[in-house]
């Protein structure tokens, strides 16, 4: 779909040219009077509530959820001037009273991970990440990362780092629920995998505290929010896995950053709260 601002310029380019009367020439405008689109902002997602809650057991497919739509596939933070990502990322959302329900699909033919503890800094491994600003300041937002063993990195930023902020590590999701289901074999080289998949039951309790908005928020709502995927290059060595050395990271997201960096609250995707359509 276009951006609301690319339909609003085609709308007034169809008013305009529908007041210009009869007496005037029937043929469109030239192409030089139609306004550019302006560059896509911000990704839009209307998340559902749902009446009966959602399973969290790593698969995306009861009834709630196929009332939810997929989100676009992800691009590189830097946006589509950059190569597509190698393998497809969609994420669905859903809300009830006590969670909002993130479930995120990941193609990915190397299953891996290593990371095993609670608070490990899991982009290390190849990971998802969710990002939550409740109240769209870019200030007291929430980061959780999850790996292929289900290992979560939790985390709340008083400030982003650009001005100033220091991550607390210590802050935890309470009652936060996840589930990774493989589809393949994880760190085993010698095969193809299809990908893994995560579900996520996040508490509006574990969010309020910094949330400065209602947490469950009210229909109509918004709040701004993104995912990453962070992919690491490898090579195989004696039957594992190795990062190659002094590569960087992919970086892949819902809502483009613009830059390498998700720690700009502003640049994240809208998530408008509503019953159901
Ligand atoms: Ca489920
Ligand atoms: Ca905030
Ligand atoms: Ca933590
Ligand atoms: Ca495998």
């Amino acid at each position: 779909m276009l951006p609301l601002r690319a339909r609003c310029s085609i709308l007034v380019a169809v008013l305009l040219a529908g007041c210009a009367g009869p007496q005037q020439s029937a043929a469109p405008p030239p192409p030089e009077a139609v306004e550019p689109p302006p560059p896509p902002g911000p990704n839009y997602y209307f998340c559902q509530h749902v009446r009966k809650p959602l399973e969290i057991d790593g698969k995306i497919m009861e009834d709630g959820w196929e009332r939810a739509r997929w989100t676009e596939l992800f691009v590189d933070i830097e946006g589509s001037a950059r190569p597509a990502p190698r393998h497809g990322t969609s994420v669905k959302m859903m809300w009830d009273q006590q969670y909002l329900y993130v479930g995120a699909v990941m193609d990915e033919p190397d299953l891996r991970a290593s990371l095993t503890e609670h608070d490990s800094i899991i982009y290390n491994d190849n990971d998802f990440e969710v990002f939550i600003d409740p109240d769209g300041n870019s200030r007291d937002y929430y980061e959780i990362e999850i790996n292929a063993f289900n290992t979560i990195f939790d985390l709340y930023l008083p400030k982003t780092y650009d001005a100033g902020g220091k991550a607390d590590l210590d802050w935890n999701c309470e009652g936060l629920k996840t589930a990774v289901r493989i589809n393949g074999t994880l760190n085993d080289p010698s095969d193809r995998d299809v990908g893994w998949s995560v579900e996520m039951a996040i508490p509006w309790s574990a969010l309020a505290p910094h949330a400065n908005v209602p947490s469950p928020p009210r229909p109509g709502d918004v709040w701004r929010i993104n995912f990453s995927r962070v992919q690491w290059q490898f090579t195989v060595a004696d039957g594992a896995y190795e990062t190659v050395p002094d590569t960087p990271e992919d970086n892949w997201v819902w809502s483009p950053q613009g830059v390498i960096n998700m720690h700009k609250p502003y640049e994240w995707g809208y998530v408008e709260f509503i019953r159901q359509w």
